[in-house]
């Protein structure tokens, strides 16, 4: 059905025979699941969505280190710790992966963090939200690295190939991610009372905000159908929350821990279980910057990015100098 059409306005798609030679031979190369690579033929608006929801991405992955970074030096044992800075190196990674993905459509990384530093880009709703416990770090490796794997084992199919290139590999690394997150939690859960009590606070204050990882109901998505249309989304943000909440009532189950929802309930004729949506009026407040820890997050990104301009500096002389260097004798002749 999507793979028909392509917006020409914010209600409606175009068709096949509405499109331009360009459009329809690139809509018909997506609809045989063709990857499009960074030189080749692609609608501005392809491109543009690409640049946002991967740019996003990319400065999610790294603002995303800021509420784990809180807790490195409180981890309660040497082996959390060393875990702990593991993974958050990763969320580094991934960020680098991503950025370089977006500069093949044509975007600087400088660019793009002009943008998010300037709020004029999102990164996820999910990290202006504050770790206030050691159970937290449990819980977003649990629920928030659960929901993130959730969306990007799907982004792998991806219609842009470096994209999908990039989800691959950073897919392997988020369920390890996931599991140290697990683990954590099956630990709390199966200690003190007071240790448990920690568990089930943290699940209480993630479990919201991790379904709203996922974007805005679909009624009120505004990219989805034109995504859905390019393969750059493959599924609704409702299809996604569904998959994440049928996949962790049975590992809360199995932690002993209750999930904040009385609605919460089996659906036989859905196979699937109904629950209460989040809150939208905060998930759309913290969007616009209202959320706990908007500002702390913002100001870390600028303040580390101005600390690093020195940094910065000193390699592009060294690589005016080594290329002036280099070029010297060649000049001379
Ligand atoms: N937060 O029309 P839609 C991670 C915005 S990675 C903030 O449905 P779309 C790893 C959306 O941009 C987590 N903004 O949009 C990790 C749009 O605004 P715009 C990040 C959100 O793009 C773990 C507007 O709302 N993952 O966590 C959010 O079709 C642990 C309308 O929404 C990705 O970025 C939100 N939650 O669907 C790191 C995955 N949801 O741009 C460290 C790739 C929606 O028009 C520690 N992205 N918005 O101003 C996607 O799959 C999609 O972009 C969605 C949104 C599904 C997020």
């Amino acid at each position: 059905m999507y793979a028909q059409m392509v917006k020409t306005d914010s209600s409606r798609l175009k068709t096949l025979d509405e499109m331009s030679p360009e459009e329809r031979a690139f809509q018909e190369r997506i609809d045989r699941g063709e990857k499009i690579e960074p030189k080749e033929w692609m609608p501005e608006g392809y491109r543009k969505t690409l640049i946002r929801q991967v740019g996003q991405h990319a400065h999610s992955e790294i603002v995303g280190q800021l509420p784990e970074g809180n807790w490195i030096t409180r981890a309660p044992t040497l082996e959390r710790k060393a875990i702990l800075l593991a993974k958050v190196q990763d969320e580094a990674g991934h960020g680098l992966y991503l950025y370089s993905a977006a500069e093949t459509l044509g975007v600087s990384r400088d660019e793009l963090l002009a943008l998010l530093h300037s709020g004029k880009m999102k990164y996820s709703s999910i990290f202006n939200y504050p770790t206030l416990t050691w159970a937290d770090i449990g819980a977003v490796g649990w629920l928030v690295d659960g929901a993130a794997i959730m969306n990007q084992v799907q982004l792998q199919k991806t219609s842009y190939g470096p994209y999908s290139r990039a989800m691959v590999r950073i897919c392997k690394e988020e369920s390890f991610h996931q599991r140290q997150g697990y683990d954590i939690m099956m630990k709390m859960a199966a200690g003190s009372d007071a240790q448990r009590a920690m568990a089930q606070d943290a699940l209480n204050r993630f479990w919201y905000p991790s379904l709203m990882m996922f974007g805005p109901s679909d009624k009120d998505s505004v990219h989805s159908a034109q995504s859905m249309a390019w393969k750059i989304k493959i599924n609704t943000n409702d299809e996604l929350r569904q998959k994440f909440v049928d996949q962790t009532v049975p590992q809360a189950k199995y932690l002993g821990l209750t999930i904040p929802d009385p609605a919460l309930a089996w659906n036989e004729d859905k196979g699937g279980h109904d629950f209460s949506e989040p809150d939208w009026t905060e998930f759309f407040d913290v969007l616009a910057g209202n959320g706990p820890c908007n500002k702390e997050r913002l100001g870390a990104r600028v303040k580390a990015w101005n600390d690093g301009a020195w940094v910065r500096d000193g390699l592009v002389a060294h690589a005016e100098k080594a290329a002036a260097r280099r070029s010297g004798p060649v000049a001379a002749e």
